[in-house]
């Protein structure tokens, strides 16, 4: 999964792809690159950002969601807005992946009646303040246990389990040990049976493991998914594609010689 982000102050890529025609034009390279599925948001989610309204996102994400479409490539939107959800699916997109898990009231139910994969995404607090003092027991478990709930709750409302993805939520009201540990027990969550997503792309955690900066923590990134994937990760939600790419080709070879 490729991400586009569609804003002026993304953390690793603020500013970079803001404006549709850059978006779209970033959009293509990422296929070009290797990439299946196009994440495409709006709306900040780094620690610390300040909300979007449902205006500026819609002026943000339709324009690039519409001019996608002819590439053929599945499309995500990253929201977790009900208005945004309904507009996306009746203009095709084929995943809404929420970091807020579908609990924006409405959200589900906005989501529910389409043919799209909803990713739900675990988050502790809201992103202006969730890596103020996150705290857990068991992080794992806690983690564990609300994907389960909400992944039922999207299955009461109609949702196939076909069409539901999870997602540990890396730095999403975590401390660097909550997501070690997180990625240390992936299998644990993909054990669930529905697919796990992973975002692990750049995040300060492997800045505090190297020392650099978000944009060189290319090399970083590319080993979190390695392992992500390794630990049992379905789809890998990164900005740098042909790197990810090229390193998961030699897992897949590895692996074809597994038999
Ligand atoms: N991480 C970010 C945004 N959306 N969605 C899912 N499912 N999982 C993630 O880990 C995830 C996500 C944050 O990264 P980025 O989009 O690069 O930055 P920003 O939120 O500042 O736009």
């Amino acid at each position: 999964m490729g991400v586009v982000n569609i804003t002026p102050d993304s953390f690793s890529d603020g500013g970079e792809f803001f404006g549709t025609e850059l978006a779209v034009a970033h959009a293509r390279t990422l296929v070009a690159e290797g990439a299946d599925l196009i994440d495409i948001g709006g709306e900040s989610t780094r620690p610390g950002a300040l909300p979007v309204s449902v205006d500026e996102e819609l002026n943000r994400v339709m324009p690039v969601l519409e001019a996608l479409a002819p590439l053929g490539v599945p499309v995500s939107v990253d929201t977790s807005k009900p208005e945004i959800m309904r507009a996306a699916l009746a203009s095709g997109a084929d995943m809404i992946n929420d970091i807020a898990g579908f609990r924006t009231p409405g959200a589900l139910e906005a989501a529910a009646p389409s043919d799209a994969a909803l990713c739900i995404m675990h988050m502790q607090g809201e992103p202006r303040t969730m890596q103020a003092a996150p705290h857990y027991d068991d992080v794992v478990t806690e983690v564990h246990a609300f994907l389960h709930a909400r992944a039922l709750a999207a299955r009461e409302l109609g949702v196939a389990d076909d069409r539901i993805v999870i997602d540990p939520g890396f730095g999403f009201g975590k401390s660097f040990e909550h997501n070690l540990q997180l990625l240390h027990d992936l299998r644990k969550l993909a054990e669930l049976g529905w697919p796990v997503l992973v975002g692990l792309s750049r995040k300060s955690m492997l800045g505090k493991i190297t020392g650099r900066q978000s944009h060189e923590r290319v090399h970083a990134s590319v080993a979190a998914a390695l392992l992500a994937v390794v630990n049992g990760a379905r789809i890998v939600r990164v900005h740098d594609v042909r790197a990810t790419r090229d390193a998961l080709a030699v897992l897949e070879a590895l692996r074809s010689a597994d038999k």
